[in-house]
């Protein structure tokens, strides 16, 4: 049976390189770094990006910095330097143990001059202690002579051309090297330590050269036929998001200094991993494909999230690419956080605590557009104020200019908070956290919906004009329903929060009707507004996206396959506006989230409605998982599992070829859902919990692990 932990691939194609780098990223909640080779190739996007380490950009306002990299690592066969691109590759093979996290590549090459050795680098990030990196370089030569190891920390790296990192210093203490450098303009320091140990073999020389910004060290062995020679590189970072700026170079190079060693190192990772997989691991018996698939997906999310700061957030992108420049969207609190409430929780109130701590900037968007409350950034970074690019480049054409909207109007994200706050709350009764933290985030959004809602007098309702809903294939829409409807629900759970918070903890209670100046007039508009907001339901139960969306023009997408682009690219942007087709499906994503406040049928015919004109493959990659559960739900099993496999491939397969620019993080996240909630039907009710298995016909087994109300469950269902 195949190894159902492991990614491989056998051959080294530099035109999938930032697709493969992207694969093979590995990370430990602290930092990821995209599997790029040690020793370099041209074209590739090599890049470490640390939490919360953003810096001024153009277009993209900041960005997370693709810190000073780790990675340099050449080996050279008496006098050659090893490199896939010359000599012969004789065998390749490189694997990402996603038990462990350690990736390990296996070359057997021949140097131009013709002598041969097998080279194996291995690398992890560990989870144990995230500030330490280690690679362990064997070589076993089969010819005699000498194999020189060149290690370097590299101050020179970019985002794709733009420098963020200034020199501050550099040096030497004992047998560490050590580099400091500054970002340009948000002045984060970071400091990166290193040292190389021979671990077997005979030692020939050693050199240090103190190149600007490129510390390297180098490490000449006795090559010696079929005897294998074994080099470690270990390396420490700090930022001064750590620590203070005078201790900073201290605390990398002592770091690097008391590493115990590789076994030691490599026996803390593997338990850190251990720990984490004993409660997020999911098994699948009967589809290898969904197995590994399922477990790559948490594995990315497992070495993105963020365990020990609350001051950051998972971009849409995780830290493993370029794309979207580090900002985090609503991805997090519909598609990451229920993985993490449910199976972490520690990590879940992190990321909500972001949100918390960056509610002054969302009280601020809210006031510069002339509203109340809480208006929280479509795209958000580290301040929390709004980071989404105005103008970015057509896709077609790259010399003319888009304005993107979603900064202005994209407006439900603040509602999609308070919703992965309430649940957050529910699932794990963290009453205190929500005394503390949550009910502000509920009570806030909710004011801000009051003040945004438009009085309609010809129809006797509130509404909300000029938006876009999930769907962002149409923009600029009146009464788009998704936002409505969660506008109504964030207003109800504020009055409630309000009601549980007078019972349970009046002095909190007392506190925020002082601050948010929650009046009995204020509290009886709200309740004005959320018993009138405008929320037309055909009577057979279907709901129109929008106002005027039936009126769009129908387009036959069953008509247009085989294609390989999505709708926008082939109708253009106005042209795919002036159609009915979804980038994603809106209402069913509504009805997903408030499933228990609609009936089975209205299901049905929103699903039966919606699902064909959805741009499934090339729309928005957070649509498939969620349409996996709502296949479930209207029991259409082959479609659950033909939108389940779409998603669970979204990365590995680069379904819209767009991977190399990061792991989509809604996505792989979603997947989790998908498995749990969809085919397992789990509910979860103030009453308690249950499931309702709907596995797809050749699965044999599903189980997993949740946390409900501080206790760890477990389900297994078998058929
Ligand atoms: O948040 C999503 C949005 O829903 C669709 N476009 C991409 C964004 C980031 O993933």
């Amino acid at each position: 049976m195949s190894n159902l932990w492991l990614i491989s691939e056998d051959s080294f194609d530099p035109s999938h390189q930032h697709h493969q780098e992207t694969i093979f990223t590995i990370g430990n909640g602290y930092l990821s770094t995209r599997g790029a080779h040690e020793e370099g190739y041209p074209e590739e996007h090599r890049a470490t990006f640390i939490h919360g380490v953003f810096d001024a950009a153009p277009i993209s306002v900041t960005e997370l910095a693709n810190v000073p990299d780790w990675l340099p690592l050449t080996v050279h066969l008496n006098g050659e330097r090893f490199s896939l691109t010359s000599g012969a590759v004789e065998s390749f093979q490189r694997t990402l143990d996603l038990r462990t996290g350690v990736l390990t590549r296996t070359v057997r090459w021949r140097s131009p001059q013709g002598d041969t050795a097998t080279i194996v680098l291995e690398r992890f990030a560990s989870l144990a202690d995230p500030h330490t990196l280690f690679i362990r370089c064997r070589v076993t030569p089969e010819f005699a002579g000498a194999v020189e190891f060149r290690a370097a920390l590299n101050g020179n790296s970019d985002n794709e051309g733009l420098a963020h990192w200034r020199w501050l210093g550099q040096g030497r203490r004992a047998d560490v090297l050590y580099l400091h450098n500054r970002t340009r303009q948000s002045k984060i320091e970071i400091a990166t330590a290193m040292k190389l140990a021979a671990a077997q073999g005979e030692e020939l020389a050693r050199e240090v050269w103190d190149a600007e910004n490129t510390p390297t060290l180098s490490l000449t062995m006795r090559a010696v036929p079929g005897q294998e020679l074994i080099v470690d590189k270990f390396v420490a970072a700090f930022t001064t998001r750590d620590v203070a700026s005078d201790r900073l170079t201290d605390a990398a190079v002592d770091r690097v200094d008391h590493v115990a060693g590789w076994p030691h190192a490599l026996s803390d990772n593997a338990a850190a991993w251990d720990r984490e997989w004993q409660r997020t691991d999911v098994i699948i018996e009967g589809d290898d494909e969904a197995q590994i698939a399922l477990r790559f997906n948490l594995f990315q999310m497992l070495v993105a999230a963020p365990r020990d700061d609350g001051r950051v957030n998972i971009g849409a992108k995780t830290l493993s690419g370029f794309g979207y420049r580090g900002h985090a969207f609503w991805d997090t609190e519909i598609f990451m956080l229920p993985l993490f409430t449910y199976t972490a929780p520690h990590i879940a109130r992190n990321l909500l605590n972001y949100r918390r701590h960056l509610l002054p900037a969302a009280r601020e968007k809210a006031k510069a557009n002339g509203f109340e409350g809480a208006l929280f950034p479509w795209e958000s970074a580290d301040t929390g104020e709004e980071v989404t690019p105005t103008w970015v480049p057509h896709f077609a054409d790259r010399t003319k200019l888009v304005r993107i909207w979603t900064g202005d109007i994209e407006i439900h994200i603040s509602a999609d908070i308070a919703f992965a706050a309430h649940q957050y709350w529910q699932l794990t009764g963290d009453d205190p956290w929500f005394i503390e933290s949550g009910a502000e985030l509920i009570l806030d959004t909710a004011r801000f919906w009051a003040s945004r809602a438009e009085w309609n007098a010809a129809r006797n309702c509130y509404e909300y004009t000029d938006v876009i809903g999930p769907d962002e294939y149409h923009d600029h829409v009146n009464n788009n329903f998704f936002t409505n409807r969660m506008a109504q629900w964030n207003i109800q759970a504020a009055l409630d929060a309000l009601d549980w918070l007078k019972a349970n903890a009046p002095a909190s209670a007392a506190d925020l009707i002082a601050r948010l100046d929650l009046t009995e007039a204020r509290l009886a508009h709200w309740r004005e507004v959320l018993e009138k907001i405008y929320l037309p339901v055909h009577p057979s139960g279907l709901i129109e996206q929008f106002e005027g969306y039936f009126q769009r023009k129908e387009v036959d997408l069953a008509a247009l396959e085989p294609r390989t682009q999505s709708i926008q690219v082939i109708f253009g942007i106005e042209g795919t506006n002036e159609t009915q087709v979804l980038k994603q499906p809106d209402v069913l994503m509504l009805l997903y989230l408030l499933r228990d406040h609609y009936a089975d049928d209205a299901v049905r015919v929103n699903y039966d409605y919606y699902n064909i004109r959805t741009d499934h493959t090339y729309g928005s990659s957070l649509g498939p998982s969620i349409q996996t559960i709502m296949a479930c739900n209207v029991g259409k099993p082959d479609e659950a599992y033909e939108h389940f496999i779409r998603a669970v491939r979204a990365d590995l397969h680069d379904v819209r070829g767009n991977a190399g620019d990061g792991i989509h993080a809604a996505s792989a996240a979603g997947t989790w859902q998908a498995v749990v909630f969809g085919f397992g039907g789990l509910r979860v009710t103030p009453q308690g919990w249950s499931t309702r298995p709907r596995l797809p016909k050749h699965w044999k087994r599903l189980a997993f692990k949740f946390y409900h109300r501080g206790k760890l469950q477990k389900v297994d269902l078998r058929v």
